[in-house]
């Protein structure tokens, strides 16, 4: 990476902790990703953005910046980006996977609370993250307690806006919705001081859906079999997918999938045929949380699909085309997003039935749920999942941890033992 000190100086950044953490990156970069055999070609674009992560993104959001644009940060994929984008705005994902700056989170925070809240709050606190650094608003939501009440917490530091995301999905709750949507697009408004038309919101939604439709058309890359690219590389991609350039993004995902349909067709693959196919689902696995991927494929399996946030979540829904006037385009935008089935709402019969149409989808042989520690939503719902997928036949390993590698060892003879079964 180039020398940008002087940039992240300009930002506020604390030099010593943040270079703690870029000394981090790149030996686990290497060992999980670098290490890959078979990697498709165009991967190299991704492990440029990884590299420059602090680097030539921050400079872009600061010339937007420096140019009158504003920057808007998130922490849920329920936050639309397409009403950032429609006022002119860049909208970026916020949420954190690694350990870093917990003593400072753990003075505001209880010390048992799941390891994403604690790392947004830690990479605000200890002044590490540039993303957080540049934004002018972030953006939070009701969805668990945890996250809802942090926010009360972080407002204290940077403005934070809280939409309230429905619990269930009725009529009055998607009417609830809807208004909040409405509310973010007039927020949007103020602090970008553009206003959003229907030509801007119609071109930002067709722009932001392009990128959904190349992230769909490497998903269905990876029914085949091979698997033209690892489970890991494309988690890698989605988390990217939250805070790179949507128009270069999307191009660069279709230059990957041109690549993997030659694959397809040579039969390539990044591992032998037959080789067991798995499905993660549970928590969003916020970048550089690769854990659990990493031990799943060094452990005999290929990770086909991910019912995650980070993953077909937001991706898999569009947001339709069809409104002309604002009020309609805005109603479409809501629409699309009571699509997301994320645990905290009740019942969410949605996430049950979209998991086992992915095992036929994919022709997974299994499914590994995977919970931050203290996420109440996702820990209870792994009961309906199991009970949902024991009707159906399906095996299931459920894995509850945090972002620290100690409990590396165990969880790798857990998933070992799963995979055996499997073959
Ligand atoms: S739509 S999954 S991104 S809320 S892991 S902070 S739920 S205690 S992240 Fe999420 Fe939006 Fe839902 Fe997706 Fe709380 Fe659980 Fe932590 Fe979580």
């Amino acid at each position: 990476m180039s020398n940008y000190s002087e940039m992240w100086s300009s930002l506020g950044l604390n030099l010593e902790a943040h270079d703690q953490l870029l000394k981090v990156l790149p030996p686990t970069y290497h060992d999980v990703y670098l290490t890959q055999p078979n990697r498709p070609k165009n991967m190299e674009y991704f492990d440029f953005v990884v590299n420059e992560i602090h680097g030539l993104r921050i400079q872009e959001l600061q010339e937007h910046k420096k140019a009158g644009g504003k920057v808007i940060g998130a922490f849920c994929v329920f936050v639309p980006e397409e009403i950032v984008r429609a006022a002119g705005g860049i909208c970026i994902g916020l949420c954190s996977g690694i350990d870093i700056g917990t003593a400072e989170a753990e003075q505001v925070l209880p010390r048992n609370i799941c390891p994403l809240i604690k790392s947004f709050m830690g990479f605000k606190l200890a002044k590490i993250c540039p993303y957080f650094e540049s934004c002018d608003l972030v953006v939070g939501e009701t969805t668990c307690d945890g996250k809802k009440k942090a926010f009360e917490i972080l407002n204290d530091y940077v403005p934070v806006h809280v939409m309230e995301t429905p619990q269930m999905k009725k009529g009055r709750d998607r009417d609830l919705w809807l208004e909040e949507v409405k509310d973010f697009a007039r927020l949007v408004e103020e602090t970008t001081g553009n206003q959003i038309s229907a030509a801007t919101l119609a071109r930002s939604i067709n722009e932001v859906n392009g990128k959904r439709r190349a992230l769909r058309r490497l998903a269905d890359l990876r029914k085949c079999d091979p698997a033209p690219i690892s489970g890991k590389d494309s988690l890698l991609i989605e988390q990217i997918a939250m805070y790179d350039d949507v128009e270069r993004f999307t191009a660069r995902v279709n230059q990957l999938c041109d690549e993997l349909e030659q694959r397809v067709q040579a039969g390539e693959g990044v591992f032998p045929a037959k080789t067991p196919r798995v499905i993660v689902t549970g928590t969003p696995m916020a970048i550089p949380n690769w854990k659990v991927p990493h031990i799943i494929e060094t452990s005999g399996a290929v990770i086909v699909a991910e019912e995650l946030c980070t993953g077909l979540r937001y991706f898999e829904n569009e947001v339709a085309e069809d409104a002309t006037g604002l009020d309609n385009m805005l109603e479409n935008v809501a629409a699309r997003y009571m699509g997301i089935n994320c645990a905290v709402f009740t019942p969410n019969p949605g996430r049950l039935e979209k998991l086992v149409q992915l095992v036929k989808e994919y022709n997974a042989g299994g499914v590994i749920h995977c919970t931050l520690s203290f996420c109440d939503p996702y820990a209870v719902e792994a009961n309906r999942v199991e009970k949902m997928l024991k009707q159906e036949g399906i095996p299931l390993l459920k894995i509850e941890t945090g972002y620290d590698q100690e409990d590396a060892g165990q969880l790798k003879t857990r998933i070992e033992a799963f995979v055996e079964m499997l073959k």
